[in-house]
C-alpha cells in the first residue's frame, strides 16, 4: 500500500525542525526511524500533510553522559544504543530490553526517542524510560520544557507533546552501583510485540532490604505505567518467597490491561503477577543478609 501525498522537509538542525513545526503545527509530523510511521502512513491510518525528516540533523545523535545522567539525542538509534558501551555500563535496564524491540534491522533505523514519542504501551523502551524516571526534553520554536514519564505518556500513542513540539532528547539516570535491574516480556512469537512486560530496578540497603524498588509495566493499562502499589509493597522489606507472591498478586489486581486478539484482560493481569514474581527471584540471589 501506498501512502497519502504529502509535503517533505529535511531540515539540517532542530532550529529548522522546530520552525518547520511551528508553520504546519497539527498538519506535520517528525520523521524519525520510520518504522512505525511508515507503515501507519502505508495503511493510511495517519496521513500527515506534511512530514519534517530529522535524520540530517546529525548534532541529535549522541549517548553521552553529564553528571550521573545519560543523554540521548532524537537521532540516536535503537541499535546504536544496543551496542553502546556507556549503555551497558550505566544503564544495564535499558541494555536488558534493546534485544526485545523488534528485529535488528528495525533497531537498526528505530531511534530511542521515536519508540518513546510514538508511546506505545506494548513498548519495551517506554518502560525502561518510565522505570528508570527519565526526563524528558521537548523543544519547539518557544523555548525547551522537561517532563517526566508521568506527564509525558497521556495514553495509547499518545504522548505530551502540542503540535509544534518535539522530543529533542531523553535524560536517563545511571543506574547506582549494585542495583538491580531485570527485563522480562512475554509474547506471542519470537521479536513480536509483547503480551504483557516488567521493567524493575531495586535498590538494596546494607541489611539486605530493598531500599528502593521501582517497576513499571508494559500491558498493565492503557499506557505504561509504574507499579505504585507493589514498589511499595516492597520497600523497605527484605525479598522472601512471601514477599514475592505478595507482589505478584499486587501487580495482577492492580493491572487494567486491555484485551486484544493476542490476550484477554484476565489473561494479561495473570502474566504481569507471574512476570513480578520472575523479576523479583531474579534478584533474591543479589540480597546479602548480614
Ligand atoms: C516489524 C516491526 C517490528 C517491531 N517490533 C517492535 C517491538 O517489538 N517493540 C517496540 O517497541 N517497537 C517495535 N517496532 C517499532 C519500533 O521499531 C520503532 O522504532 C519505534 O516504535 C518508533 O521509532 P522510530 O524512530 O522508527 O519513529 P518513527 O516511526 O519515525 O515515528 C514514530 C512516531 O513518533 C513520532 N516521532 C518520532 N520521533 C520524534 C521526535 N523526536 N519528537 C516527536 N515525535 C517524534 C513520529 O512523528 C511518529 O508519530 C517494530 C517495528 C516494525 C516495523
Amino acid at each position: 500500500m501506498k501512502p497519502a501525498a504529502f509535503d517533505y522537509h529535511r531540515p539540517d538542525s532542530i532550529e529548522e525542525a522546530c520552525a518547520l513545526l511551528a508553520e504546519h503545527g497539527a498538519d506535520s509530523r517528525i520523521l524519525s526511524g520510520g518504522q512505525s510511521l511508515v507503515p501507519l502512513m502505508n495503511m493510511r491510518i495517519l496521513s500527515p500533510a506534511v512530514l519534517i525528516d530529522i535524520n540530517r540533523c546529525r548534532d541529535l545523535a549522541y549517548l553521552r553522559e553529564e553528571g550521573g545522567v545519560i543523554a540521548c539525542g532524537a537521532l540516536t538509534r535503537q541499535g546504536e544504543a544496543e551496542t553502546s558501551d556507556l549503555v551497558a555500563a550505566r544503564l544495564p535496564l535499558m541494555a536488558a530490553a534493546m534485544p526485545h524491540v523488534g528485529v535488528r534491522a528495525n533497531r537498526n533505523f528505530g531511534t530511542v526517542c521515536g519508540s518513546l514519542a510514538h508511546a506505545d504501551p506494548l513498548a519495551e523502551l517506554p518502560s525502561v524510560a518510565s522505570a528508570l524516571d527519565a526526563t524528558f526534553v521537548i523543544a519547539s520554536s518557544r523555548g525547551r520544557r522537561e517532563v517526566g514519564a508521568d506527564e509525558f505518556f497521556v495514553s495509547a500513542l499518545t504522548n505530551c507533546l502540542e503540535p509544534d513540539e518535539m522530543l529533542a532528547e531523553v535524560r536517563l539516570p545511571a543506574i547506582p552501583e549494585g542495583a538491580r535491574c531485570a527485563f522480562l516480556e512475554i509474547a506471542n512469537r519470537a521479536h513480536g510485540f509483547a503480551v504483557a512486560g516488567i521493567a524493575a530496578c531495586v535498590e538494596f540497603g546494607p541489611d539486605g532490604r530493598c531500599s528502593r524498588a521501582r517497576l513499571s509495566a508494559m500491558g498493565a493499562g492503557d499506557t505504561t505505567a509504574r507499579l505504585g502499589s507493589v514498589e511499595a509493597l516492597i520497600e523497605g522489606q527484605r525479598l522472601d518467597d512471601a514477599l514475592i507472591r505478595a507482589a505478584g498478586a499486587e501487580a495482577a489486581a492492580a493491572a487494567d490491561p486491555a484485551g486484544d486478539v493476542h490476550a484477554d484482560s484476565a489473561y494479561r493481569a495473570e502474566v504481569i503477577g507471574s512476570l513480578v514474581r520472575k523479576v523479583l527471584r531474579q534478584m533474591q540471589g543479589a540480597v546479602v543478609e548480614r
